[in-house]
Parts: C-alpha cells; structure tokens; sequence
C-alpha cells in the first residue's frame, strides 16, 4: 500500500496529513504553494482537476475530499480506532457529525476565505455576513455537544471528526469570533492540540501559530 498526500501547509489537507501521522504509516508528500498558484499547474491539474488539495493518492489513483479522505483511512485502518465500527452505537452519530461538518461548516469556510475568488466581488461582503453566521453557529452547536464533559465529540472515542473539527476550529483564529473562546470548546481544543501527531504535522508543514506550546 502506498499514500502519497498533496497538501499545501494549514489547508483542507491538514487533517489527513494529521491522520497519516496518526496512523502511524508510511507515507510521501508533496507541498503545494497555493498563493504561489502551484493548485493551477498542469501539472497538479492533471492529479486534481479541481485545483484544491487534499489530494491523495492511494496506490496509484488519486481521491480527494478531506472528509472522504478521513473516513476512507479509517476504513483501511481499522485498528487504529480512528471511526466507530459498523456495528458500534456510535457509529450514526460519526456519520452525521462527519457529514454535518464537511456539507455545512466546511463550505461556510470556503465562502469566507474565498467570497471574492468563488463568486462576484461586489457580493463578497453579504457573502461572507452569511458565512460568518453559519461558521459561528456550528461553533455554538459544537460547544455545547462538548458541554456534558466528554473528551472529544463523540465522547471517550476520539476519531477522524475531531481532527476534522479541529483543522476547522484553526482556520478561525484570526475570524471576528475564533471558536476557542466558546466555553467548551477552548479546553477542547487544548486536549487536541497536545497530540504529538498534532505538534508533529505541524512541525512537517511548518506551522507555528495556534500551537500549545
Ligand atoms: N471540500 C474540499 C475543499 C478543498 C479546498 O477548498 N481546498 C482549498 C485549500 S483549504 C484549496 O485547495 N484552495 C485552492 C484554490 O481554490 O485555488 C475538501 O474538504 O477537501
């Protein structure tokens, strides 16, 4: 089996980079300068024709979707307990928090750091008003899922929806309202952030802010 991951530092490609380093398998990457414009290469569209990383190539062919990417590991790496098994009770909830943060707070993240690229220039404000909303509602529903105490957000599992959570809850640092100081989430992000798979991708992709230590 071999992995090699397309990603570009702090992008959509964090949590799988963070997920192979959780797993604890061997694996390649090629970084991607995204304001150099290196998503638009001939060369990278002919991997990913939609110019976004994650792209990872798994024995050959190439998936994308970070989300899709993270369950798709977990299933080939069961025995990292990264995911519920099928049979498991919490096994809806995953899916449903999975599915919740790729379909509505990821593209609310999109809109707000690509509202000039992805539409009209003149529309960037209210889009990115709309997007503001949607972002910190998740937070608010995030926040008070971690409000009876558990440990990561499907309890005392951790899986592949808290390094999801996680990349998103970062991408907010410098938003009007980051999601830390929400109350339940700031300790949260704090247990999640003292992983040594964490410290260790953010060594790799040269990340040095928003960092425990
Ligand atoms: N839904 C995709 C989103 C991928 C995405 O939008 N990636 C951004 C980086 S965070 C990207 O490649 N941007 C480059 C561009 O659009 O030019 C996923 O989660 O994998």
């Amino acid at each position: 089996m071999s992995y090699v991951l397309y990603y570009a530092p702090g992008a959509a490609s964090l949590a799988v980079h963070w997920m192979l380093v959780e797993l604890g398998v061997a694996f390649r990457t090629e970084r991607l300068d995204l304001a150099a414009g290196d998503q638009r290469s001939q060369g990278f569209l002919q991997i990913n024709p939609s110019g976004r990383v994650p792209a990872l190539v798994i024995d050959g062919r190439v998936y994308t979707e970070s989300a899709a990417l993270l369950m798709l590991l977990a299933e080939r790496h069961p025995e990292a307990g990264l995911a519920p098994a099928i049979d498991d009770s919490r096994r809806a909830a995953w899916l449903e928090l999975t599915v919740y943060l790729a379909n509505t707070l990821s593209p609310a993240m999109r809109d707000w750091f690509y509202a000039d690229q992805d539409g009209e220039p003149a529309d960037a404000a209210a889009i990115r008003r709309l997007a503001q909303r949607r972002i910190e509602g998740a937070w608010g529903r995030l926040s008070t899922l971690l409000g009876d105490g558990r440990p990561y957000l499907l309890g005392d599992l951790m899986t592949t929806a808290d390094l999801l959570a996680t990349m998103l809850m970062r991408w907010s640092r410098n938003m009007p309202r980051p999601a830390t100081p929400w109350r339940h989430i700031g300790p949260y992000v704090v247990r999640m952030r003292a992983r040594t798979a964490f410290q260790d991708v953010c060594d790799r992709e040269g990340l040095t802010d928003w960092r425990n230590d």
